[in-house]
């Protein structure tokens, strides 16, 4: 076997962010950039020689041709084997079931999750580890300072490998085994849910529509609603996944899966929607005109979760992210079992799960998963709630309406200023930072601050800190301002504003979010100076 050292020079701007290294397509097809990548995360490994590694991305473009980079530089470097999903496609989710379902020692997983595909759109990879969760800042941190030094690569000098057909083949004196993509996921859904009682909504004439957004979850949605639980064909749209996603923007939100929103508000409306994004690890919930926010979600869910076969015993603790709302604690505390508040991010749950003190996490953004896998799972999602939906024999209206008569409704919404000049978006951040200090106590129309910081997460499993992670101006009563900076982005920066309120007695369904925390709003963007200081004068996507 030919290894060939290629020379290399470190690139700049190669800092991974929140889900590993996003960026533009021309900027990975510069000569030896994923490479350079790649060999900075086995550099930053210990051990993992004859070991197994996981590959598989979303489908986008360049995902084939990385992962033939991929497969020979880890030949090159030593590892033993390599299991990579046909046609070089696991859904972020399945690669972390299989790293831990094989006892893998970790992964590389290519996508820029919801972000769009094309020549001209985004790519991105991140680095799991042997719990199936994305790495800790502690080896991304590793990484990064490892790109900056980075001076050669290894590669084995070997034609393509066949990742099309199933089975095993020798590269070099590695063994790469090309695998069913959808198999070993949809076991671990089999023995989570009732699929008996789910078929049988289908076969009394439920009606869903499951929007895969021409993304990765396509031919998992088809096998698992459309041949094991029996849902009618059609029932999952834009099913094929494709390498520009069909042009769209498979971000499950509602802004962007408007032909689902259009399906389910339509006076024949289905009985549910759902969506999942890029990679397959958010998912959006509707019922018939109802949308449910992530975060009520995560809270029903957690409500419900006994009704279901894998949880039957009941969660031991629940973990949200600081911007999420605090629909998931009042349950929590009603279920007498502690709830945790980690910074924006997956890998944060990673721990509290391995450590058994979480066992349903979940996210604004449209994340959602439990301790099945340590990365957030659209489908999982979609799952729990048929088979909660069916257990209860009620519709989602019904059971969002009975869960804020008992917990009351925390109203939320979050505000966009995408593409902003970085150097604005850092200063603005920094006022506040300065403007925090002393809001403590101050009446702002009618709210009065509780408590202004820039939030810190010390962990409790390990004792690491994160600091920076989001201004927040809580005020009595439960409001919520939040801003932070995104870490997912891949032009100039995007300013999130999260806005939350909440009411102790609700009593009608569908009272406009908008116009509920209209005062919020204006608060909001008035203490940050978001026009003065961006340009901006409305925020470019509302969720
Ligand atoms: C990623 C992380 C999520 C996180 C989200 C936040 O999601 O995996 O844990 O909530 O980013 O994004 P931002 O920093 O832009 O607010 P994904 O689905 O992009 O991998």
């Amino acid at each position: 076997m030919a290894i060939k050292i290629i020379k290399t020079t470190p690139f700049k701007g190669q800092k991974p962010g929140t889900s590993g290294l996003r960026k533009k397509v021309v900027e990975f097809e510069k000569p030896h950039y994923l490479a350079n990548f790649v060999q900075s995360v086995f550099d930053s490994l210990e051990k993992y020689k004859g070991k197994t590694l996981v590959v598989g991305g979303d489908g986008r473009y360049l995902n084939r041709e990385a992962v033939q980079i991929i497969l020979k530089m880890a030949a090159a470097n030593g590892f033993g084997k390599v299991l990579v999903g046909q046609g070089g496609l696991l859904s972020t989710p399945a690669v972390s079931c299989i790293i831990r379902k094989y006892k893998a020692f970790g992964g590389l997983i290519l996508s820029a999750s919801h972000n769009p595909a094309g020549p001209k759109e985004d790519f991105g990879i991140k680095y799991n580890t042997s719990n199936g969760g994305p790495a800790p800042e502690s080896v991304t941190e590793a990484i990064y300072a490892r790109t900056k030094k980075i001076s050669e690569y290894k590669i084995v000098d070997e034609p393509d490998v066949d990742i099309d057909t199933l089975g095993e083949i020798k590269l070099g004196k590695m063994t790469v085994e090309v695998i069913d993509s959808v198999k070993d996921y949809i076991q671990l859904m089999e023995e989570l849910f009732d699929f008996d009682l789910i078929s049988k909504l289908f076969e009394n004439g439920f009606s869903m529509r499951f929007d895969a957004m021409h993304a990765i979850t396509g031919p998992y949605a088809k096998e698992i609603f459309e041949k094991i639980l029996g849902a009618p064909v059609g029932t999952v749209i834009n099913g094929k996944p494709k390498t520009d996603f069909g042009g769209g923007h498979p971000d499950p939100n509602l802004a962007h899966a408007h032909e689902l929103v259009n399906l389910m508000t339509d006076s024949d409306a289905h009985s549910f929607g759902a969506a999942s994004d890029g990679d397959g690890d958010r998912n959006m919930i509707l019922g018939k005109n109802i949308f449910v926010t992530p975060s009520d979600s995560l809270a029903v869910l957690a409500a419900n979760a006994h009704l279901v076969p894998g949880y039957k015993h009941g969660i031991v603790g629940v973990a949200r992210s600081m911007p999420t709302s605090g629909a998931a604690d009042l349950v929590a505390k009603d279920l007498l079992v502690k709830s945790y508040e980690t910074p924006t991010g997956w890998k944060f749950f990673g721990n509290l799960m391995d450590a058994d003190k979480v066992t349903f996490c979940g996210e604004e953004s449209f994340g959602t998963g439990s301790s099945h896998i340590r990365e957030k799972d659209g489908l999982w999602a979609v799952l729990l709630w048929l088979n909660i939906l069916a257990a209860r024999g009620e519709s989602v209206e019904q059971i969002m309406q009975s869960h804020w008569e008992k917990y009351g409704r925390n109203y939320y919404s979050r505000h966009d200023y995408e593409a902003v000049n970085s150097e604005m978006a850092v200063k603005l951040m920094d006022n506040l930072r300065a403007k925090s200090a002393d809001m403590k106590g101050k009446k702002i129309g009618s709210y009065e601050v509780e408590l202004c910081d820039d939030f810190s997460y010390t962990d409790p499993i390990d004792g690491s800190i994160s600091n920076n992670q989001g201004i927040r101006i809580l005020f009595k009563g439960g409001a919520r301002i939040i801003y932070r900076l995104s870490g997912t982005g891949t032009e100039g920066a995007t300013l999130r504003i999260y806005i939350e309120s909440y009411e102790k007695n609700h009593e009608k369904l569908n009272i406009d979010t908008q116009n509920n925390l209209a005062e919020l709003i204006s608060i909001a963007v008035q203490i940050a100076e978001v026009g003065m200081r961006t340009g901006r004068y409305r925020p470019s996507v509302i969720t």
